[in-house]
């Protein structure tokens, strides 16, 4: 008897141990950036807060080991990735919407840009993304962008004639430099590669992101245009978060909505060192460029299709409203 009831004690024991190893479930989260990044630190802060408080695993897969942004977005939607802190311009090819965060010039500061993506009308972006099979789930930031180049200092618009520019692969960017009067190319994240080859000559993004990637190595001029802000939208696949017990749905929410906080005030507090370092660096920045004759520019681009068109308009205008309060 004694016997038994010690087998039947181990067996127990083990389906217990086996159980609560297996139970474990882990979360696959993609970024497409190397450690230190704007999007690895929400990642990581989020990966520790929710460790902390439940039993899920979060395994962060970084450095474009999943692929592309846009690579990583399609895996989100099919669960083969559950999460991701992926960049707002490549949304921009599956939910239009997406486009209004980067309106050139909407934001005139970090106030406004938590004013608006904390309010309303984030919130109604952030479920537009359902349509698309996205639970959107915050927003964590890139920050303002700024152009670089290896060829010449740029003050005016009329200094970015011509550039051979890479952007992100998203429609409202690609336009808007082609209006500014540069030749866009997209190509996926990273470009250290080929602004080193030279077969770009210049780029545009924050200040954390030229000095994480050492751009500085092979791009001399930085101009402080900061013509859009860049947000991340901080994403799960809807399927996935809907078939979750939904204390742990609710749970995995507010850990990244804590993480996005988190790093957009790591994000503010670094920019004026990464400016310094930058210059350290040996770039010669431009932080007064004539910005009238880039807003004088993209007017056009605000009455073209990429924000007339009649999904878009709606988020717009909530936006536009939004920024004059
Ligand atoms: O953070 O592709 C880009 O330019 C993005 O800003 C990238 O995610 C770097």
């Amino acid at each position: 008897m004694a016997r038994r009831t010690a087998i039947a004690t181990l067996i127990l024991m083990s389906v217990f141990l086996v159980n609560n190893s297996w139970a474990k479930s882990v979360i696959k989260l993609g970024v497409v950036t190397i450690p230190g990044s704007a999007q690895n630190v929400c990642a990581e802060k989020f990966k520790e807060l929710l460790e902390a408080r439940s039993d899920y695993e979060v395994k962060i897969y970084h450095s474009a080991s999943l692929g592309t942004e846009s690579e990583i977005l399609q895996q989100i939607r099919m669960n083969t990735v559950q999460m991701g802190i992926i960049t707002d311009g490549p949304f921009d090819v599956i939910v239009p919407e997406a486009r209004v965060i980067g309106y050139p010039f909407l934001f005139e500061d970090f106030k406004k840009v938590d004013a608006v993506l904390d309010g309303e009308p984030g919130k109604k972006l952030l479920s537009t993304l359902e349509r698309a099979g996205f639970k959107g789930l915050a927003f964590s930031e890139n920050g303002f962008r700024n152009l670089t180049n290896g060829k010449r200092p740029v003050h005016t618009v009329g200094d970015v004639t011509g550039l051979k520019i890479r952007v992100m692969e998203s429609v409202l960017h690609k336009e808007l430099w082609r209006v500014l009067g540069a030749n866009p190319t997209p190509l996926p994240w990273p470009v250290y590669t080929e602004l080193q080859q030279g077969t770009i000559d210049a780029q545009e993004n924050p200040l954390s992101v030229i000095w994480t990637n050492k751009l500085y190595e092979v791009q001399k001029y930085l101009t402080l245009t900061s013509h859009v802000y860049s947000a991340h939208i901080d994403v799960a696949c809807l399927a996935w978060f809907q078939g979750l017990p939904p204390a742990d749905a609710e749970l995995i929410r507010q850990c990244m909505v804590e993480a996005a906080r988190y790093q957009r005030a790591w994000n503010r507090d670094n920019e004026s060192n990464f400016l310094n370092q930058l210059k350290q660096a040996g770039m010669e920045v431009n932080e007064h460029p004539d910005l009238n004759s880039f807003q004088g520019k993209v007017q056009q681009l605000r009455d073209m299709e990429v924000f007339q068109d009649k999904a878009i308009q709606p988020m717009l205008q909530e936006f536009l409203q939004a920024v004059r309060k």
